[in-house]
C-alpha cells in the first residue's frame, strides 16, 4: 500500500503548478503597470502560479515580500528592485532556503553571483546615449537642458544619466543647467518640472527637457504649457519607455522622441526559471536588450498599433 501512495503523492507533485512569488517595485508608471500585465499573462498561459506583492516603490515591503515567499516554500522568485543596495541580507535568507533568485529589470549592487541565478533587463546606459544623441543632432549640440531624473539609487536613473551625460561631453555647447528626482511618477514630474521653469525664469531659454521615463515627462508638458511655452517646440522633449500616451504626445506634437522600453520580461525570466528547475545550470548571468529610438514621425502610427493592444 505504501509503495503505491508514495508513487501516487509523488505523481501529484510532478503535475503540481510551479509556484513563482513576483515583488514588483509599484504601479508609478505605465510602463511599471505593463510590465506587471505582461508577467502575469504569462504565468496564466504557462499554468505557473504567481504570488504578486506591490511594495508601492518601497524597499522595506519588498524585502517583506521576498520573506514571505520564502516562508511558503515557493519554488522560485523574481525581484524588480526598486534601488540597488539593502537586498544581501534577503537574498541570503532565500539562497539558504535553495530558492533560486531572478532579478528583472533595475540591479542589484550584490557582488557575490551566488546570489541569484539571472538578471534580464535593457541597457539604460544605451538608453541614455540614444536620447542624448538624437537632441544633440536635433539641436547641433547647443541646447540648455532641464534634466527629470528618475528614483534615487535606481540603476534605471543612475545609468540612464551615466549615458546621457556621456554623450553630451562631446558638446560643449549642451548643458544639463538643472537637475532634479521626479520619482518616475506624472504628478512629481509636473511639479518638479513648475520648480525648474520657475527657478529658471520661466524657461524662455531652455531648449529641451530630458526625462528618465515618460510619466514625468508627460507631467512636464502640462508645466510647459501652464509656463505659456509650447513643449514639443519651444522646449523639446526626449525621455525612455515609449508608453502608449507619450506617443500619442508626439503625434499630438507635445513630445519629440523616446527610446522604447521592452516590458515582456516575464516570458524570459520563466525560461530560465523553468530549465533551472529541470536542472540546467549553465544560466547566462545577465539577459539584456535595448529598445529603438522613436521620434514624431512614425508615432501617430506607433500609438494606433499600440493603444489597440
Ligand atoms: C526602467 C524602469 C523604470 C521605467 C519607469 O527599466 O526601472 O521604472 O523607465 C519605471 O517607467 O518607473
Amino acid at each position: 500500500l505504501s509503495s503505491a501512495f508514495a508513487m501516487a503523492l509523488c505523481a501529484s507533485q510532478a503535475v503540481s503548478a510551479t509556484t513563482i512569488g513576483f515583488s514588483q517595485v509599484g504601479s508609478e508608471s505605465g510602463w511599471r503597470t505593463s510590465f506587471s500585465e505582461s508577467v502575469k499573462a504569462e504565468a496564466e498561459k504557462r499554468g505557473i502560479e504567481l504570488k504578486f506583492s506591490d511594495a508601492q516603490q518601497k524597499q522595506e515591503n519588498q524585502i517583506k515580500a521576498v520573506r514571505s515567499f520564502i516562508a511558503q516554500g515557493v519554488d522560485a522568485i523574481m525581484i524588480a528592485p526598486v534601488v540597488e543596495t539593502g537586498w544581501k541580507p534577503v537574498l541570503r535568507e532565500a539562497k539558504r532556503a535553495r530558492i533560486p533568485v531572478i532579478i528583472l529589470d533595475r540591479n542589484i549592487d550584490v557582488n557575490n553571483d551566488g546570489l541569484f541565478l539571472t538578471r534580464i533587463a535593457s541597457d539604460f546606459v544605451e538608453e541614455g546615449r540614444r536620447a542624448a544623441q538624437w537632441l544633440m543632432d536635433e539641436t547641433q549640440g547647443n541646447c540648455s537642458i532641464l534634466e527629470l531624473q528618475g528614483t534615487v539609487g535606481a540603476t534605471a536613473a543612475i545609468d540612464r544619466m551615466k549615458g546621457f551625460n556621456e554623450v553630451i561631453a562631446g558638446y560643449p555647447e549642451a548643458k544639463i543647467v538643472r537637475s532634479q528626482t521626479g520619482e518616475f511618477t506624472r504628478t512629481k514630474g509636473k511639479e518638479v518640472m513648475e520648480a525648474m521653469l520657475k527657478a529658471e525664469s520661466g524657461g524662455k531659454d531652455i531648449c529641451a527637457l530630458w526625462s528618465h521615463n515618460d510619466e514625468m515627462a508627460i507631467g512636464a508638458i502640462q508645466a510647459i504649457k501652464e509656463a505659456g511655452l509650447k513643449p514639443g517646440e519651444d522646449i523639446l522633449v526626449v525621455s525612455v519607455d515609449g508608453v502608449p500616451d507619450y506617443f500619442k504626445a508626439m503625434a499630438d506634437g507635445d513630445a519629440n522622441a523616446t527610446v522604447e522600453l521592452n516590458p515582456h520580461l516575464g516570458g524570459p525570466a520563466f525560461d530560465v526559471i523553468e530549465a533551472y528547475l529541470k536542472g540546467e545550470r549553465k544560466l547566462e548571468k545577465l539577459i539584456t536588450t535595448t529598445g529603438d529610438l522613436f521620434t514624431q514621425e512614425t508615432a501617430a502610427a506607433e500609438y494606433t498599433k499600440r493603444a489597440k493592444k
